[in-house]
């Protein structure tokens, strides 16, 4: 009886501090959701998957793929780990707590009300440490803010989120804590005494603890709806159902239609840009900085551009690829304003959602880099890079950073997202062509046509052919897996910036099978490279061979 009345307090305060932690951190992924959701701050949940990933090797990156259904598999799986997390760290916080309580370190120093001032100050001391880690730790991604908060002020409005997020835990924390250890304390030590471990055990005063856990219970409870509604609301905007969408079929066009563009994005929730808050600051390595608003990037030269995107990740024959025009201005032209300076080597560019990657300071100055805000006529939408995105012709889609934010002159030669998981260092797509129509298939790492062919039956075969900004001199066929080549007809040429699309006419002779193959010359006359290579880490190449059979 005795060791439960010395016991029944303590084990109540311990467990009430438990109960106090999950408060505390459901409270603190309210105010992150809230956070997320009005004002598009990046919380941690968020941040640390996304700074991770880019310290990931890509075959590293790529098993987490395999394991966890995709990118999108992978997205939701950092998403939900990072908010189990925060649960795990709040009941891990409240344990903590009510230990330290107990400790006669705590129990001999001064209180307030049921909280050791001691306590208190360690723990104040550690969320002060933990603060300063994450800043450091998410540095590179802390200028990101997905309503498109000027960078240089999404800074500051990050690195203030976390301490308010932070500070609310512990505020949480604590108050409920006091509230129920303070059913189960021991006398108060009087006049400064010290109430050690002779002080008369304490009396626990069952029916406030228990309304008090009620309470505590219910108001976590209560604050588990709106997060669940904040996130069902992100969850139904998340990026999951077009991230990855492919451009192929039998009915590619010269220019693809907007809403069919391929689309890539490493976010689980894209930015939703407020035009109006929105600046594209220009800085680093210039004679002054530079802060565009929408309207101002109205004043410099005008400039429409026919521009092919390919992904990096694109195999031989796939779709993450597609033609647009777009409308914008030259980068070179915001360069040449905040004045350029000697010595520049790269531009690193920043989207509001803390992407970043970097290309040479002669490309941002080529005429054809352009930032701009149309695709084919519209604004961008969201999903594109709504206000305004780069468009750098002649690199692999990464390098066309969107929702741009911030791009600044380095002096030295820097690495962005994918870089630093060892894509590159080239990242000038190689020439290549491939077959869309008719439909094909592929199974077990070899293309089929999804239909057969009639001997003596004529058949329209189309195709694409994509060189960077180097352009398509003239695509070759092959109709016996590359022994003999016969000029292909360039129906649609584009520009230098552009893809080609071809046909050529194809009349079976014999039953079976036979491989059809394509091959493209570029615009400096240099041919298509025909020794194949998988995606990592330059991007694929080879030849897109596709087998045809042939009935009689
Ligand atoms: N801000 C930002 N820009 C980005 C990305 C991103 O995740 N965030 N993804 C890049 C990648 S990998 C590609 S292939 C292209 C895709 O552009 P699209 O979705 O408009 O086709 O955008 C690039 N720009
Ligand atoms: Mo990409």
């Amino acid at each position: 009886m005795r060791r439960w009345d010395r016991w029944a307090p303590v084990s109540l305060r311990v467990l009430g501090s438990v109960l106090a932690g999950l408060m505390a951190a459901v409270a603190m992924i309210l105010a992150m959701a809230a956070g997320r959701y009005w004002l598009g701050i990046m919380p941690p949940v968020e941040a640390i998957p996304d700074r991770v990933a880019a310290l990931l090797s890509i075959s590293e990156f790529f098993s987490l793929f395999g394991k966890y259904g995709g990118y999108n598999g992978l997205k939701k799986f950092g998403i939900l780990s990072g908010l189990r997390g925060v649960v795990g760290i709040g009941l891990a916080i409240g344990l903590l707590n009510g230990i330290l309580h107990e400790l006669p370190f705590a129990r001999r120093g001064a209180h307030w009300g049921a909280i050791s001032r001691r306590v208190a100050l360690a723990l104040m001391a550690a969320a002060g440490a933990v603060w300063i880690g994450l800043v450091i730790f998410l540095w590179p991604v802390i200028a990101a803010n997905y309503r498109g908060v000027p960078y240089s002020w999404a800074r500051i409005v990050t690195i203030a989120a976390l301490g308010v997020w932070i500070a609310l835990f512990l505020g949480v924390l604590l108050a409920a804590y006091a509230l129920l250890a303070n059913a189960t304390l021991r006398p108060a030590p009087q006049d400064g005494t010290v109430a050690g471990d002779a002080s008369p055990p304490a009396r626990v005063r069952w029916g406030a603890f228990s309304r008090r856990s009620v309470a505590v219970a219910a108001a976590t409870g209560l604050m588990v709806w709106p997060v669940y509604v904040l996130l069902r609301r992100m969850y139904r905007d998340a990026t999951f159902p077009y991230d990855g969408t492919v451009y192929s079929g039998e009915d590619i066009q010269p220019v693809t239609p907007t809403d069919r563009f391929y689309t890539v994005t490493k976010n689980v929730v894209d930015p939703d840009v407020d035009r109006d808050l929105w600046r594209l600051e220009i800085g680093g390595h210039v004679e002054r900085t530079r802060s565009y608003s929408f309207a101002d990037l109205m004043g410099f030269d005008q400039v429409d551009q026919e521009t092919t995107l390919m992904c990096i990740s694109n195999r031989i024959g796939a779709g993450l690829f597609s033609n647009a025009t777009w409308k914008g201005v030259r980068l070179r032209d915001l360069l040449n304003d905040a004045g350029v300076r000697e010595g520049s080597v790269e531009v690193y560019l920043h989207g509001a959602d803390g992407y970043r990657d970097t290309f040479a300071f002669t490309k941002a100055m080529e005429e054809t880099t352009l930032v701009v805000y149309e695709i084919n006529g519209e604004p961008l939408p969201r999903r594109h890079g709504y206000p305004v995105r780069v468009i750098v012709p002649g690199l692999y889609g990464e390098k066309n950073v969107k929702w741009v934010t911030r791009i600044d002159v380095t002096t030295a030669d820097e690495k962005g997202f994918y870089e630093d998981q060892g894509w590159g260092p080239d990242f000038v797509p190689k020439t290549r062509s491939d077959i869309f129509s008719p439909r094909t298939r592929l199974a077990n790492g070899k293309f089929t046509f999804t239909r057969e062919f009639a001997v003596g039956q004529r058949v329209e075969v189309k195709g694409r052919a994509f060189a960077a900004d180097r352009g398509i001199r003239s695509v070759e066929f092959s109709v016996d897996g590359g022994a003999t080549w016969t000029p292909a007809e360039i129906y649609y040429p584009g520009t230098h910036l552009t893809w080609a699309l071809w046909r050529f006419e194809w009349t079976p002779e014999t039953p079976g099978t036979v491989d059809l193959v394509t091959r493209a010359v570029d615009g400096d006359g240099d041919p298509q490279p025909t020794k194949a290579a998988g995606i990592v880490p330059q991007g694929a190449q080879g030849l897109h061979t596709v087998t045809a059979t042939v009935v009689s």
